[in-house]
């Protein structure tokens, strides 16, 4: 008769060995499976099981997942206000976005991607490819620069007619500046009279300095005015 801790390793190898193969046979389950749904390939074989998994959340717990999508022309201030909203501090200088910058705020049960896509003429043409995922388009206007207020509005128009029913916040920033546009000023310079009345529509003064973090023009009201927004149902 073999001895107790012989038996005890050779059960313990036994079990090792069950479970390895239990998970070989996982895996070849799920490579054969994968070609079988919507989607093909590792891309779609991935979303689907996220999106089970979303789904399999129990009630209450299931991630609300909202996009703000950050646009305005280069120089505008839209990497100032993504980093004042998400730090509440400012930064003195800026660098110019090369591509996309990213940003992530959980609030009040919401997980809200902010997406700024760089506003210099080569990046505005992939503006419109964003829109579809967006549920809150922000266009930051510099309320200084009158010599690019028409290009402004013409971008923002040709973004919104594709998009008629997209919530709408426009930032007039850089109000901490003397010869700042107001935000009335702007509102005509945009021509924001002549949207669809079935757009929800914003047009909030801002400043993204230090100074003006408990002023009116903060910042930090867009970021409640997007909590408020986000959460609608
Ligand atoms: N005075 C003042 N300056 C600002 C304000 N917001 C941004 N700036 C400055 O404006 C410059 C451009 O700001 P950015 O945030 O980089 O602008 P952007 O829209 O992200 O520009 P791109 O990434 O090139 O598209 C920087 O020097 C900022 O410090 C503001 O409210 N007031
Ligand atoms: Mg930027």
């Amino acid at each position: 008769m073999a001895p107790p801790a012989v038996l005890r390793e050779l059960a313990l190898a036994l079990a090792a060995a069950l479970a390895v193969l239990g998970s070989l046979l996982c895996i070849a389950w799920k490579v054969w499976t994968r070609g079988t749904g919507t989607g093909t390939g590792w891309d779609g074989w991935w979303e689907r099981e996220l999106r089970e998994l979303r789904d399999r959340q129990p009630p209450g717990h299931a991630l609300d997942w909202r996009q703000v999508l950050v646009l305005g022309l280069d120089g505008a201030g839209k990497s100032s206000v993504l980093h004042y909203i998400c730090s509440q501090t400012a930064r003195e200088h800026m660098a110019p976005t090369q591509g996309f910058n990213w940003a992530q705020l959980s609030v009040e049960g919401l997980e809200m991607d902010l997406l700024e896509v760089g506003g210099s003429q080569n990046l505005r043409a992939y503006w419109p490819d964003y829109l579809s995922e967006a549920h809150v388009l922000v266009f930051v206007v510099d309320s200084v620069d009158r010599s690019r207020l028409l290009t402004a509005r013409q971008e923002l128009h040709t973004l919104l007619a594709a998009e008629p029913r997209l919530p709408l916040v426009v930032l007039a920033n850089k109000q901490d500046q003397s010869d700042a546009l107001s935000a009335a000023e702007l509102q005509e310079e945009l021509a924001l009279h002549t949207l669809s009345g079935e757009r929800e529509l914003f047009l909030l003064p801002t400043s993204a300095t230090w100074a003006s973090l408990s002023t009116a023009t903060s910042v930090l009201h867009v970021k409640s005015l997007l909590i408020t927004l986000l959460s609608q149902p």
